[in-house]
């Protein structure tokens, strides 16, 4: 998902072209205003930690894209890919290392495993907006 910042900072094509030109599949995007409750919802398992109320309210402050992304270890590489928590502990050359600088405007989340991805697939999307179809292997795409 990309967050409130990377989306009113322009990073929508910027986040989304580096999972299609690493090869992952979109199955599923949309761009949602999500209530305080879907944001509460999303980062249930926070709900103990400090910044929880700070972490919604700016969840639900402005739209996100909400994505599905498929491919080989989608989950492991999307994570390595995004970066550390802490922009400022991210490699260079990782989302939040080369976009960002503060935690709080971390500009992406990605599942941290394929049981969370699961269970936040079914808390964004319905059945019917998750596209299934293969990659054309036409020697024009590449
Ligand atoms: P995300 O869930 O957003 O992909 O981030 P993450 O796994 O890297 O980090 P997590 O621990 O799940 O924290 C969720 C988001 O909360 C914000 N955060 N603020 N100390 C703080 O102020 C603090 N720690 C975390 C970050 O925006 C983080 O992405």
């Amino acid at each position: 998902m990309i967050k409130p910042d990377g989306v009113q900072r322009g990073l929508v094509s910027e986040i989304i072209g580096r999972f299609e030109r690493r090869g992952y599949r979109l199955v599923a995007m949309k761009l949602v205003q999500p209530s305080k409750q879907l944001a509460e919802q999303h980062y249930d398992d926070l709900r103990e930690r400090s910044f929880f109320p700070v972490l919604t309210d700016f969840l639900s402050s402005s739209p996100v894209v909400a994505m599905v992304w498929s491919g080989e270890d989608i989950v492991v590489q999307g994570r390595a890919m995004i970066g550390a928590t802490n922009p400022l502990k991210s490699a260079p050359g990782t989302i939040r290392g080369d976009l960002a600088i503060v935690t709080g405007k971390n500009i992406i989340h990605g599942s941290d495993s394929v049981e969370s991805a699961e269970k936040e697939i079914a808390l964004w999307f319905n059945d019917d907006e998750l596209c299934t179809y293969e990659k054309c292997t036409e020697t024009w795409i590449y």
